[in-house]
């Protein structure tokens, strides 16, 4: 299935019904007053949030959404139906945005969640409304305002406790692979990912928690290069970051200036990501040679006080370690509960 994570929808809410000008007419009574009834509301325009949706392909195609009007008011006080409701189904984790003003209207987080987003216009009052001592024969009613309407923007950003940074090639889709059922394609070549991997890790019987892997990032990658930095917008509401080095002896890259590269692209999405609490993984330690990037790595880190990990998901080694690091780390960020005794 495409993965879409950005569109842009039009969206119409109802208008509300007319009020009806009638007068009241039965046999021996010529001169009934009023009897104009009210119009009814328009539907509004509501997103709701659906955990069984992981795209927002759908939308990429429809782009015009119109909720019901309302229904003329009647004679004999009728009122006229309410507009139906549209309810527009998006994945958990999806952001409305008004795309005139860039405004965050709605972050729908949780499943489930429903936003009302455009307003239905109201339906007009009807002649029976404007009946007075001085005014017995109102010959006018309302019409029904109109519905809102408005461009609107819509963004994905998954919802996951950990976000795999790196490199292309660094390794990140054979550790997803390896610590939970995620099965993602890998390749010996960059940028095998092209869209983000979701994977749920399961540790101690009863906890668990989520890992996105992020399509590999280059230098220059917030100047277009490769797939560009817009991916990291999946990474944007992950509690922690495993920042993903290959520390194996085929690469000829200082390991550090190859962190540093990343993180400057991080800092040029958005401060508060390169801000985030990062773990450093060296990957690959199987191939490792002589050790002499590991070390490199495993130095600059202690002397910067980061958290530094080696593992080889190939082997499966280190891989238990880093699990119960992570779910520590996330336990006392609260990010994850204790499991129920
Ligand atoms: N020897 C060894 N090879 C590994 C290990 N982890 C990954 N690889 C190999 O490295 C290559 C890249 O691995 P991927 O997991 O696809 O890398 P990625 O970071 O997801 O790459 P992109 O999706 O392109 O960003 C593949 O050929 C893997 O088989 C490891 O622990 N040991
Ligand atoms: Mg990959």
């Amino acid at each position: 299935m495409k993965f879409v994570d950005y569109v842009t929808i039009y969206a119409k809410a109802g208008h509300g019904g007319r009020g009806c000008v009638s007068f009241l007419r039965e046999k021996f009574k010529p001169m009934g007053g009023p009897d104009g009834g009210d119009g009814g509301k328009g539907g509004d325009i509501i997103f709701k949030a659906d955990i069984q949706l992981n795209t927002l392909l759908d939308h990429k195609y429809k782009r015009h959404y119109k909720a019901r009007n309302g229904g003329h008011g009647k004679g004999s006080n009728k009122h006229g139906a309410n507009g139906e409701d549209l309810i527009i189904k998006v994945p958990t984790g999806t952001v409305i945005i008004n795309a005139a003003t860039e405004e965050v209207i709605a972050d729908l987080t949780s499943d489930a969640a429903e936003a009302v987003i455009l307003m239905g216009g109201r339906g007009g009052k009807g002649n029976a409304h404007f009946k007075s001592s001085t005014y017995q024969s109102p010959k006018f009613a309302q019409p029904g305002e109109d519905g809102q309407e408005t461009g609107l923007i819509l963004e994905l950003k998954l919802i996951a406790d950990v976000g795999l940074i790196g490199m292309p090639n660094a390794g990140k889709s054979t550790l997803i692979g390896a610590i939970s059922a995620a099965r993602p394609k890998i390749g010996p070549y960059p940028f095998t990912t092209l869209v983000p991997n979701l994977g749920v890790v399961k540790f101690k019987e009863y906890m668990s928690f989520t890992v996105a892997d992020i399509p590999g990032i280059i230098e220059g990658a917030h100047d277009g290069a490769g797939l560009g930095i817009q991916f990291l917008r999946h990474a944007e509401r992950t509690s922690l970051l495993l920042h993903l080095v290959d520390i194996s002896q085929y690469i000829e890259d200082d390991p550090v200036e190859i962190l540093n590269v990343i993180n400057r692209e991080l800092s040029f999405y958005a401060e508060t990501l390169a801000a985030k609490d990062q773990i450093v993984v060296g990957t690959k330690q199987d191939i490792a040679g002589d050790g002499v990037r590991l070390d490199c790595l495993r130095q600059y880190c202690k002397q910067h006080e980061m958290p530094f990990f080696e593992v080889s998901a190939a082997a499966s080694l280190g891989l238990e370690e880093l699990v119960s690091y992570v779910s520590a780390r996330l336990k006392d960020m609260k990010t994850i509960d204790s499991p129920v005794t």
